[in-house]
């Protein structure tokens, strides 16, 4: 099992900082909305040049698919990977697959990740009921991962078995009180714990990824 740093802060100096310290127990790296719109979207490449590691921008990309096509474009330009939220439809999702395609085409390999049920409380009111549908659509538009809670270990494993080899990218652990044990369980070597606050917040940052990384590790 993998771990996956959220880097969630919102300074440069303080992103490089702990990207460069955690590098050696996290495995891919998730930025999203607070740092790129602290410091813009060329903070990908000194990450990806401080750390060596993938970058995925988390921009939960949800529109019409002329407008996902453009943001796909953009983010693909600099970051591995791009998470977009599936309640949009299969069309949009496939906007932003078609890019990826097209990218990877050119380069390195470009993938797509796609959210299915959240891990905050009200993600029950609206998203839950249709995560299922949505889960059922990732796996027919084979998307390269899907994101779904550690917070509810019964539902993340439902999702699993709906998306059987495609990648989850499961958030929850340590700030939001997922109980990694249960998480463990469940997820498999390819999958991968989220974890933000739990590193990024401790006093030692590089501390609390070694743990999270040798807790995953034994699974
Ligand atoms: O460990 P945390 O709670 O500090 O951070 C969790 C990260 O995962 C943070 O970047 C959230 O935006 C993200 N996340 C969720 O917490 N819940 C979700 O349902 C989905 C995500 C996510 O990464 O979606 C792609």
């Amino acid at each position: 099992m993998k771990l996956m740093l959220a880097l969630d802060v919102m300074s440069k100096n303080e992103a490089l900082k702990i990207a460069e310290e955690t590098k050696d127990f996290v495995d891919i790296i998730k930025i999203g909305y607070p740092l790129v719109l602290s410091t813009g979207i060329e903070i990908v490449k000194e990450i990806k040049n401080k750390t060596n590691k993938e970058v995925v921008c988390d921009f939960k990309v949800a529109d019409i698919p002329a407008t996902n096509e453009k943001i796909a474009k953009t983010t693909l330009k600099y970051a591995d990977a791009i998470i977009c939220q599936g309640f949009v439809g299969k069309d949009s999702v496939m906007a932003i697959q078609k890019v990826a395609e097209e990218y990877g085409n050119k380069g390195a390999p470009k993938k797509v990740i796609m959210v299915t049920e959240m891990s905050h409380l009200s993600a029950v009111e609206f998203l839950q009921p249709v995560a299922d549908d949505l889960a059922k659509m990732a796996k027919e538009l084979s998307v390269d991962g899907v994101v779904a809670p550690s917070t509810r270990p019964e539902r993340l494993k439902e999702i699993k078995e709906i998306v059987g080899d495609i990648p989850i990218i499961s958030p929850g652990v340590g700030a939001q009180g997922g109980d990694l044990d249960k998480v463990l369980e469940i997820l498999g070597d390819n999958d991968y714990v989220i974890v933000g606050r739990g590193i990024y917040e401790h006093n030692n940052p590089k501390e609390s990824a070694k743990h999270y990384k040798k807790l995953i590790s034994k699974n």
